[in-house]
């Protein structure tokens, strides 16, 4: 592969404790998929390709670190529903929400999931989005939850992206297990869970711990069975109720903790520096019209990195662009736009477990990497419905060419 260096750029590293982590007038050399080296311009090694970047910004790619992207129909009424008073609750208790959606994925055929899903994913891509986890819980059966994993990888190798895939079996109670939300823990930690990672579907395990998914006992029992296999975990917790999930979830070194609007401050003092990822996903708080913010500055003082993600998903998120997502965290959050940025580069590969391979530019990581028409990386959170993207290169090749390329 021909070496390539980006000159005169300006450089947003995210190497640095906090902040951006800016470098003006900097310069990026990648070789064989990686970042072979990271400097000033004015000494900078040569190369086969070399394009001036004429002072635009540089950072890493995106990362989508939650999203449950991988379904079949949708929920328009239910959306119609709630806004006529009808409770995101309610309409879950009565069949509907997760549950209508298990219904259409399971009646779907593969080729039908990967046409519904693919424009969904290329939507992330087309902002920058270089990694994307997928989480299966649309399926609730064996055969369904294996082809959403499967699916999932498919799309990865379709779109040229990397995906992580999550199983979340434990997303909702199926109707075959009504009444019976042992039993289905017992199936998933004890069958499904290890067929999946023997069959390399997955790699972590996540669970909704709520009033209306699973609570913590039933969490600490699925976690057992990962931590017996090998596996990190994550949790959705703390998105419509204080259940103690977090507090769990960190006990049991999870990588990442999501939602969080009820996670209290003493709970926050249990997360910590080095626990797990405080992954914010602003577009439920957003559609549930909910209120309650999660403890930013309780999660500030404590040091817990945050991520921010697009949780995209028929019923509580349907919000496919990680610009937003942050545009909205800002907003809605009151984090800053460095903050935002760092949720989805480097907190995001921390709560994906990929630290050490994406999510800043330094020498030795993955040569993903977006160039950007603006120079202020505030620019990146400052609008909805902007798309700044210049220029991507994914594992050291250009997915799309800048526009003003040499
Ligand atoms: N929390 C959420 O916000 C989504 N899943 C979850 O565990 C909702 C998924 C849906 O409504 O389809
Ligand atoms: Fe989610």
């Amino acid at each position: 592969m021909p070496t390539l260096l980006l000159t005169n750029a300006t450089l947003a590293c995210l190497d640095t404790a906090d902040g951006y982590g800016l470098a003006a007038r900097g310069a990026l050399l990648i070789e064989d998929e990686r970042i072979a080296w990271v400097g000033a311009s004015d000494g900078a090694p040569s190369a086969d390709e070399i394009l001036d970047c004429e002072g635009r910004l540089l950072s890493p790619g995106l990362i989508d670190c939650h999203t449950h992207l991988v379904y079949a129909g949708d929920r328009t009424r239910e959306f119609e529903m709630r806004l006529e008073g009808a409770s995101y609750e309610a309409i879950a208790r009565a069949g509907g929400g997760i549950a209508s959606t298990v219904a259409a994925t399971r009646a779907a055929s593969t080729d039908e999931l990967i046409a519904q899903s693919l424009p969904r994913l290329r939507a992330l891509i087309g902002e920058g989005v270089t990694t994307v986890e997928i989480k299966s819980g649309y399926g609730l059966d064996r055969e369904t939850e294996l082809r959403i994993l499967e699916v999932a990888g498919r799309l990865g190798e379709r779109a040229g992206v990397r995906v992580q895939r999550t199983l979340l079996a434990a997303h909702a109670v199926p109707q075959e297990y009504r009444g019976h939300p042992d039993a289905y823990i017992d199936w998933v930690a004890g069958d499904l869970l290890p067929e999946v990672l023997a069959a390399g579907l997955a790699d972590a395990v996540d669970i909704f711990i709520e009033g209306i998914g699973f609570n913590t006992e039933q969490a600490e029992r699925l976690f057992n069975a990962a931590a017996h296999l090998g596996v990190a975990v994550k949790a959705h917790a703390e998105q419509l109720s204080d259940q103690g999930g977090a507090r769990l979830a960190a006990r049991y070194q999870a990588l990442s903790v999501d939602h969080l609007e009820y996670l209290t401050e003493e709970d926050v003092a249990t997360l910590g520096p080095g626990g797990p990822v405080a992954v914010l996903l602003p577009g439920a708080f957003l559609t549930l019209g909910e209120t309650r913010r999660p403890p930013i500055d309780a999660l500030r003082r404590h040091g817990v990195p945050m991520a921010v993600a697009t949780d995209a998903n028929p019923g509580s998120s349907p919000i496919f662009s990680l610009l937003d997502a942050m545009h909205l965290a800002c907003a809605l959050f009151r984090i800053t736009p460095a903050e935002a940025l760092r949720g989805v580069t480097v907190n995001a590969a921390k709560a994906l477990g990929l630290e050490q391979e994406v999510g800043v530019l330094c020498a030795g990581h993955r040569a993903d990497l977006v160039l950007w028409q603006v120079t202020d990386p505030a620019a990146l959170s400052y609008g909805l419905g902007m798309n700044p993207v210049d220029g991507i290169v994914q594992s050291g090749r250009w997915r799309q060419r800048p526009r003003k390329a040499a």
